[in-house]
């Protein structure tokens, strides 16, 4: 079975509890392309206890044939995970929310600091260094990859809270 595959991928069974091994085999068997994409290095940016906002890198490789997108994230640990970009605006960066990453075939594009970042907003606890911070992702061809990011001190190359007031 291909769910069984990578080495950040993990049971969500064994996570939630065998309440969830039912939802788990309908995921695996549904999902054809369970191993097109590759995910490397996700690190979660550490913050202090007085921010509620972080953010989530990663490396994503399209191995398939077919151009595919990340259309969403979640995670346990957040009220709210949304998909962000950067851009220049006049002289500063501001960052926005995509609908969805593009993730052209055999590409691999990159997240990371002052670029593509998953913005995990609304933390409903304060993380720990080394925490390893599970999130979903879900991609347009239905697929669905469970990682666990463990969390590091980033280099934050933005503002001190370069997110607070860009959200509701
Ligand atoms: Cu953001």
């Amino acid at each position: 079975m291909k769910c069984l595959a990578p080495v950040f991928r993990y049971s969500r069974a064994a996570l939630a509890g065998l309440s969830m091994a039912g939802s788990l085999m309908i995921g695996c068997i549904s999902s054809a392309n369970a191993a097109m994409v590759s995910i490397t290095d996700p690190a979660v940016r550490a913050v202090p206890p007085t921010s509620t906002n972080t953010a989530a890198f990663m490396t994503l490789q399209n191995k398939g044939k077919d151009d595919i997108k990340l259309v969403g994230v979640d995670s346990s640990i957040a009220a709210r995970v949304e998909i962000h970009g950067h851009r220049h605006e006049g002289h500063k960066m501001v960052m926005f929310k995509m609908d969805d990453l593009p993730l052209p075939a055999g590409k691999e594009v990159r997240l990371e600091s002052g670029g593509y970042h998953i913005m995990i907003m609304g933390l409903k606890k304060t993380l720990k260094e080394g925490e390893e911070v599970p999130l979903t992702l879900h991609f347009s061809d239905s697929d669905a990859i469970d990682i666990l990011a463990p969390v590091k001190p980033l280099m934050e190359t933005m503002s001190k809270d370069p997110h607070g007031h860009m959200h509701h």
